[in-house]
């Protein structure tokens, strides 16, 4: 947890305490799956972690185990919408696209992938 203020706009944390809508595919005791509103592949999910924590960095610094957690939610996501091949992305900062500042990954799955992030 990095701060209360941290917390109380935070739409993630909204969506982990049932306050908004997700369409939510995927939980495990610390961590939440949910399918991005704006999907950019056929399997476009978000995994979070249920307590707030900034950013990747800050999360692995402060609890490992559940940036484990959330990696072995990804996994589970898409072995089961898809066929357990699939890309985690975790923006980092704004130039990097972060948007919402609640650590999350995104798991891209379900076609043959590009590369091209730039
Ligand atoms: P990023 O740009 O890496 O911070 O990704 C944020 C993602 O969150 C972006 O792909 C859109 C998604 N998103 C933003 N608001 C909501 C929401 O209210 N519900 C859902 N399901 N996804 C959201």
């Amino acid at each position: 947890m990095t701060s209360v203020d941290a917390t109380q706009d935070c739409i993630f944390c909204k969506i982990v305490a049932g306050q908004l809508p997700a369409d939510v595919v995927a939980t495990s005791e610390r961590s939440l799956a949910f399918r991005d509103i704006d999907p950019q592949a056929p399997v476009h999910v978000l995994v979070v972690p249920r307590e707030h924590h900034g950013d990747v960095s800050v999360l692995a610094a402060a609890d490992p185990a559940l940036l484990a957690d959330m990696v072995a939610l990804a996994d589970q996501v898409a072995g089961e919408l898809a066929d357990g091949q699939y890309r985690l992305i975790f923006n980092s900062g704004p130039r990097a696209g972060q948007s919402v500042f609640h650590v999350h990954g995104h798991v891209i799955s379900g076609a043959q992938l590009g590369w091209s992030p730039a």
